[in-house]
């Protein structure tokens, strides 16, 4: 005899994952006997919040392409633990929830505290969660809890990629298993089993044809394009045909954006020299992107006109394509196929020198990749600083995580990515308190790399504690912290007095400290690169806390 929660270690195990980000209670830590007992093959991750946990394991998943699993109560991972679901669902990226209904034997129907079944006098995990992923299963029975959670590993890994949820009823996880249940479970392989349809040969050959026609063609890549096959063929493709590459937020460093081909990232946030481009091209070819409004500038008609300019949408779901704007070719498929087949094609090579010249004009006249220099007073620095010395200090070695609000501006705005797909973005909801457990998910997933984490104080309010998992899990990451005593980019945009933006001076070097963690202040321009330096020399993770300008108001990319 078996019981259920034996055999959901055992499923997880089986479907492929490897980390569990957690912070149990209830019906999660009567499980926590099995998963102590498989640790060397499913690691767990302890948080010191749910919302630091569903980030770890979001940014886990959008590092590695496959789910980890974020593990916690029905009340707190529904709530505080929602960040990470809602990021991983707008953004796309594979995670596996597994919740419980947090209900005692019996007692779900009368109005227990933290209930979640949907009772009368209960919340409802399920009406919760469905909003926000894409598969949702109750398990009511100790069978139901295996085969919902192969689903829920089915359903996140298929395209397009995102968050499934499996939600137990408490009651059932310590049960006694079955030898022989009602309904046959089968080894997980075989629910997960996928082949991806491939791309319409003509319809890529269609695409090939219109891009040997265009003078001035650009696509416009998104997460779509974020795994390594795709960023591969892309450059390819676009280095061989002078074709310009602009990218949204998720998609910025999908290519190096030194390479001739770049103009940088779109949008109010992004670079003069992509929307300028944009606005030019005279064939413009989404690539895994689905050209949301906050980075086509809300479809101002003087940025992408459908009618002056011809559109063609590559998306691994056809639902996408269309979407937006009206698209004159379409093809459904994933963006690294896509690319693949390209790349075998004649796209105009004759025209490369002309199309070179095209971009390097527009990227001269723009400013593309210039990090302006301003004067900070006294014991300030200003963030274009902090952006020179990232510069300077990142190597094909590093993954930056960032976060919300003014500080990640300067970086989008004017900082060229050299290695693609080391820039990690909260580009789904956009939510401050990522970068530094994305950094430390980051981390965990790929050990060898060197992870840095630049945030504003309004994020690090949310998510310093999260440098405890870190030291915890030796995850030696460097977060630095943008402090300008307040709500930067909100502040930036205000007309009238600064009201309900400012917060008391904090200080994260010594709060870092608190923690067991190394800190650093930094507060002249000339110290920050030393200060990275410094960071990771260190033994275990290091802080540092940058006395940033609060009047270095960000700047937008308005003007195209
Ligand atoms: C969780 C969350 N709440 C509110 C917002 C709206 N918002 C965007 S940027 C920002 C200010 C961020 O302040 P801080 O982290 O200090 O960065 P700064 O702009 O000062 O560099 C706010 C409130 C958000 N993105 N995320
Ligand atoms: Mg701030």
């Amino acid at each position: 005899m078996t019981t259920t929660k034996h055999e959901i270690v055992k499923t997880l195990i089986d479907c492929g994952a490897t980390h569990a980000f957690t912070l149990p209670g209830l019906g999660i830590t009567w499980m926590l006997d099995d998963f102590y007992e498989q640790r060397n093959k499913l690691k767990m991750v302890l948080s010191r919040s749910e919302l630091h946990a569903s980030i770890m394991a979001q940014a886990y998943g959008k590092v590695l392409g496959r789910p980890a699993v974020l593990m916690g109560m029905g009340p707190f991972t529904t709530t505080t633990g929602a960040f990470g679901v809602l990021e991983a669902y707008f953004a796309g990226t594979p995670l596996v929830v597994m919740t419980d209904t947090s209900c005692y034997d019996g007692f779900a129907m009368m109005g227990v505290y933290q209930t979640m079944t949907g009772d009368y006098g209960a919340a409802d995990a399920r009406t919760v969660l469905k909003t926000m992923t894409k598969f949702c299963a109750y398990a009511t029975e100790i069978d139901e809890a295996i085969y919902g959670l192969q689903m829920a590993f089915k359903h996140a890994t298929l395209p397009r990629y995102g968050p499934a949820a499996l939600i137990l009823k408490s009651t059932i996880i310590r049960r006694e298993f079955s030898p022989n249940p009602r309904v046959t479970l089968h080894p997980s392989a075989g629910h997960l089993k996928y082949t991806p349809a491939r791309p319409d040969a003509l319809a890529v050959k269609e695409l090939a044809d219109m891009i040997k026609k265009a003078d001035r063609p650009l696509m416009i890549v998104g997460q779509g394009a974020q795994n390594e096959r795709a960023r591969e063929f892309l450059q390819k493709v676009v280095e061989s045909a002078g074709i310009a590459v602009a990218t949204s937020y998720n998609g910025k460093g999908v290519l190096n954006e030194e390479s001739f081909s770049s103009v940088g990232m779109l949008g109010t946030w992004g670079c003069k020299a992509a929307n300028s481009a944009l606005r030019n091209a005279d064939l413009i070819i989404a690539v895994g992107a689905s050209l949301g409004p906050d980075y086509m500038r809300f479809c101002d008609k003087e940025f992408l006109n459908p009618l002056r300019q011809t559109l063609v949408q590559i998306d691994v779901d056809p639902r996408n394509s269309g979407w937006v704007y009206p698209v004159k070719h379409a093809i459904t498929g994933d963006a690294a196929d896509v690319l693949e087949m390209l790349n075998n094609l004649d796209l105009g090579i004759s025209k490369k020198e002309l199309r070179y010249h095209w971009i390097a004009k527009n990227n001269g006249k723009n400013n593309y990749g210039i990090i302006p220099k301003y004067q900070s007073p006294e014991g300030l620095i200003h963030n274009t600083d902090i952006v020179r010395a990232l510069d300077k200090h990142l190597t094909s070695e590093h993954l930056l995580t960032l976060d919300a609000g003014t500080n990640r501006i300067w970086v989008t705005g004017t900082m060229k990515i050299r290695t693609p797909g080391q820039l990690l973005a909260p580009g789904g909801i956009g939510g401050m308190g990522w970068s530094i457990p994305a950094a430390i998910g980051a981390k965990i997933a790929k050990p060898e790399k060197r992870v840095i984490s630049l945030t504003g104080d309004g994020g690090a309010g949310m998510s310093v504690t999260a440098l405890s998992t870190a030291i915890a899990e030796n995850a030696k990451i460097t977060v630095v912290v943008a402090n300008n005593a307040g709500l930067g980019m909100v502040r930036d945009n205000m007309k009238g007095e600064h009201y309900g933006v400012n917060y008391p001076p904090t200080n994260f070097a010594l709060m870092a400290k608190a923690m067991g963690c190394n800190s650093l202040e930094v507060n002249r321009p000339q110290d920050m690169l030393e200060a990275l330096k410094e960071a990771e020399r260190l033994d275990g993770p290091c802080l540092i806390d940058v006395a940033i300008d609060p009047a270095a108001s960000h700047h937008p990319a308005s003007d195209y």
